[in-house]
């Protein structure tokens, strides 16, 4: 008995060295450590001896049993850990796959763009970096002109160490593609250019050095400052409901004569005053205008012939407008925990 425990201890042991696949674990599973494998069938056998030599040898038997067990499923763990084996728990609850989102500007720019698509103006955009005419000149800001000191500017330089200034700004605003769309298209023109300016603020929760706009302009015969209010007015009514109010007063641009900035009616107090309006009743968010001759020219286009007017929002501001959001920083700070709300 003790010989053929001993012989099949080493019969055991051989084998397990020599797995290679699961298919072998199978194998000596079911021959050797089976309900009716063969460790099972000496186990069964010790009933057959007396008492004295059952007492001696069950002790054995159920040591060598043991060993076998432990080096058996050692060996055998290690192919469960196998990539290639398909120990695969299905019943498992699955790890969700999280779903991105929009960001809260491109939300409302996509809004913004659906609302002037059907009224029949275009969507173009321009470049960031921009160059000093475009951004400047070309909008009736020659060099030295004060107007320029309004928009704090990130010029660029060369890069050498001359440290000489390329003509070339990070756009201060979407004006320039005006010029660019006019000089590309000609009159009649209709179409709002959303887009990424740049200013070297020193920021607060209102300025950002990064932030949107977006740009409108229509061109053509007749265009007069009735079209302007009257645009003005139904972009209000979509954007912040249908009883919103539009007022116009005087602001100086120098690209637009009149010029004037837009308000709306608080749409969070209807008018009445809260703290988002500074209990005014009214939130100034356009700025606007009839375009400028010499603008017209530098497009391109006849002020004989052609009149225009134009408008910039803030794209920014409207998100934190419609979204109450208090600190426009926060759309640039890859915050999830403020994007995932949106
Ligand atoms: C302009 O940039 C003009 N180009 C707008 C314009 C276009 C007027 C066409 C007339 C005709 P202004 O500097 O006011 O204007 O900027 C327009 C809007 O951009 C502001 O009302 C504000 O909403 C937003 N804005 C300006 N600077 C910042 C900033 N640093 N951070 C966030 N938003 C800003």
């Amino acid at each position: 008995m003790k010989s053929k425990l001993q012989n099949l201890k080493d019969e055991i042991l051989e084998k397990i060295n020599e797995i290679k696949s699961e298919a072998d674990v199978k194998e000596i599973e079911l021959r050797y450590f089976s309900r009716k494998g063969e460790i099972s069938e000496i186990m069964h056998s010790l009933k057959d001896l007396s008492l004295e030599l059952r007492k001696e040898f069950g002790v054995l038997a159920n040591k060598t049993k043991k060993e076998l067990e432990e080096a058996f499923s050692k060996v055998k763990n290690n192919f469960s850990n196998d990539e290639n084996c398909e120990n695969l728990d299905i019943t498992l609850p699955g790890v969700a796959m999280k779903r991105g989102h929009l960001h809260p500007i491109t939300i409302i720019q996509r809004e913004v763009e659906d609302l002037f698509t059907g009224l029949g103006f275009s969507i173009i955009s321009g470049p960031e970096l921009e160059s000093d005419y475009f951004n400047f000149t070309a909008l009736n800001m020659p060099p030295l002109h004060p107007a320029r000191d309004m928009q704090d500017t990130f010029y660029v330089t060369n890069g050498k160490d001359d440290n000489e200034e390329l003509d070339m700004v990070m756009r201060t605003h979407t004006s320039p593609v005006q010029i660019r769309a006019m000089q590309k298209y000609g009159a009649p023109l209709k179409a709002i250019i959303p887009g990424r300016c740049f200013r070297n603020e020193a920021t607060d929760a209102r300025h950002e050095h990064t932030f949107y706009q977006f740009e409108g302009l229509m061109v053509g015969e007749n265009i007069n400052f009735s079209n302007l209010k009257n645009l003005l007015e139904i972009v209000g009514i979509k954007l912040f409901g249908p009883e919103t109010k539009l007022r116009m007063r005087p602001k100086f641009f120098p690209f637009v004569e009149p010029g004037n900035n837009g308000e709306y009616t608080c749409f969070l107090c209807n008018g009445k005053g809260c703290k988002v309006c500074k209990q005014t009743g009214w939130l100034e968010i356009v700025g606007a205008g009839l375009i400028h001759p010499n603008v017209l020219r530098a497009g391109g286009i006849d002020p004989e012939k052609y009149s225009g007017l134009a408008f910039g929002f803030g794209l920014t501001r409207l998100a934190m407008l419609k979204y109450g959001v208090n600190d426009t920083r926060l759309f640039n700070s890859g915050d999830l925990k403020f994007l995932q709300q949106f």
